[in-house]
């Protein structure tokens, strides 16, 4: 089959729901992924992040393996000899002392605002069925009906009402707003992106985590970071948070966590809080798998011993400087976080922008996706080599200069 059989495939039995690259993926290891047709790619998406650890990262391969031949799920009805002992590292990794496994990184913020809400209602003694979550505008945490409920994005609300009640939206990096919502006796929590991702690599003033933790202690509200994207490596640190020495009262993850073998997330918390639940009040047939287990003790114990963090760190600054000193006329930003970035690109040659560009880095080899409009994220795995990532770099710029020599003969 040709890569338009596969396209066709899928444009006839499934839902259209995506405008996909017209690329057909058949193989990926770290930085590179290859089509149907055997061209190579350098990957600068990662599965928006969920590769940090690159492709098929083979110690996570490997515990895969190991894994699927001994047990793969038994529910929480039972023990299981992985759950544990991932639980065990990831917590004192990071600081927390309990953790509820889940799947998507969408369950990981509704286990959030679930443990949030409760806390509200059993510590803070908020009137049953009142509690308030804020969140900021430009948010994005997933597609379910209280992920969309708080969401500002026309495209991901409209025609899917009616929505969860008691979501307060404020500007993002505003703290004088966000102080004015907080106050508010009702409110339980305030979760947010410590860099958003799908609004497109916003990134807030230097202070702005440090100013959320000092509101959400003084008012007495829960601060939910939601790192699923930002989180293990991403930023150049192992925690978006850690760039301001912030603690979230309770921390989300996903993606990375498996290094993109298959779904894992988790609400990391303190005994206040997670203590809370009882048994029975919240889980999930997957969660906390010995297969998800295996595999995420794993990614995480890759992102630790490959040094991940700092190398997003360095191979950022590499990025963003080339990016910036290219001086192309169509680039009007360039912004990020290790290895967290984007551009935002003028429209040129008549009303071509970022989509057009992203199919000409296409061709060049190199996959990547823009965000709204006029913004392209690249986030490569990051796990890239120096020489792959000045590789990609030449193919970005390259394709930059075509489109100024198209957008001068226009
Ligand atoms: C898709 C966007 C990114 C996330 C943050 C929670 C979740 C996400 C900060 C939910 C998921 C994914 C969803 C994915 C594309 C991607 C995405 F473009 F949709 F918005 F990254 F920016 N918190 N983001 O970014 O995690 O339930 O998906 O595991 O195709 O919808 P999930």
């Amino acid at each position: 089959m040709k890569a338009k059989d596969y396209i066709q495939l899928e444009d006839h039995f499934g839902a259209r729901n995506y405008a996909p690259i017209p690329v057909v993926i058949a193989k990926g290891l770290g930085a590179k992924v290859w089509d149907v047709e055997g061209h190579e790619y350098l990957d600068f998406l990662s599965a928006y992040s969920a590769v940090n650890q690159g492709h098929c990262h083979p110690r996570l391969v490997e515990a895969a393996k190991r894994q699927l031949d001994q047990l793969t799920l038994t529910s929480r009805a039972f023990y299981n000899n992985r759950l544990g002992v991932f639980e065990s590292y990831l917590c004192g990794l990071l600081g927390f002392d309990r953790m509820i496994p889940m799947n998507t990184g969408v369950e990981g913020g509704e286990t959030a605002i679930k443990l949030a809400r409760r806390w509200g209602y059993d510590v803070k003694k908020i009137p049953a069925n009142t509690a308030r979550v804020v969140f900021a505008e430009g948010n994005f945490w997933g597609r379910t009906i209280a992920a969309i409920s708080s969401s500002t994005d026309p495209g991901s609300r409209n025609g899917f009402g009616p929505f969860v009640p008691n979501f307060d939206l404020v500007p993002y990096n505003d703290l004088v707003a966000l102080e004015a919502s907080l106050s508010r006796p009702d409110v339980c929590a305030f979760m947010f992106e410590p860099i958003q991702g799908e609004a497109g690599v916003i990134v807030p003033s230097h202070g702005y985590l440090r100013g959320v933790r000092e509101l959400c202690s003084r008012y007495k509200v829960l601060m939910i970071a939601d790192e699923v994207q930002t989180g293990l490596g991403r930023t150049g640190k192992m925690l978006a948070c850690d760039h301001e020495g912030v603690k979230p009262d309770i921390l989300v993850l996903g993606k990375a966590l498996s290094g993109g073998i298959l779904p894992v997330s988790a609400a990391l918390s303190s005994n206040e809080v997670i203590g809370l639940l009882q048994p029975g009040e919240h889980g999930s047939t997957f969660g906390g798998n010995p297969l998800a287990s295996a595999v995420a003790l794993e990614a995480v114990r890759v992102v630790v011993d490959e040094d991940l963090p700092v190398r997003a760190e360095q191979l950022g600054k590499v990025f963003r400087k080339a990016l910036t000193e290219c001086n192309s006329p169509l680039v009007s930003g360039v912004r990020g976080k290790g290895l967290l970035n984007a551009i935002d690109i003028m429209p040129y040659a008549g009303g071509k922008t970022a989509k057009e560009l992203c199919y000409a880095l296409m061709k060049r080899g190199l996959l990547c996706k823009q965000t709204h409009t006029h913004t392209i994220r690249f986030a490569p795995p990051l796990v890239i080599s120096e020489a792959d990532l000045n590789l990609g770099l030449e193919k970005i710029v390259a394709a930059l200069r075509d489109a100024e020599r198209e957008h001068a003969s226009h």
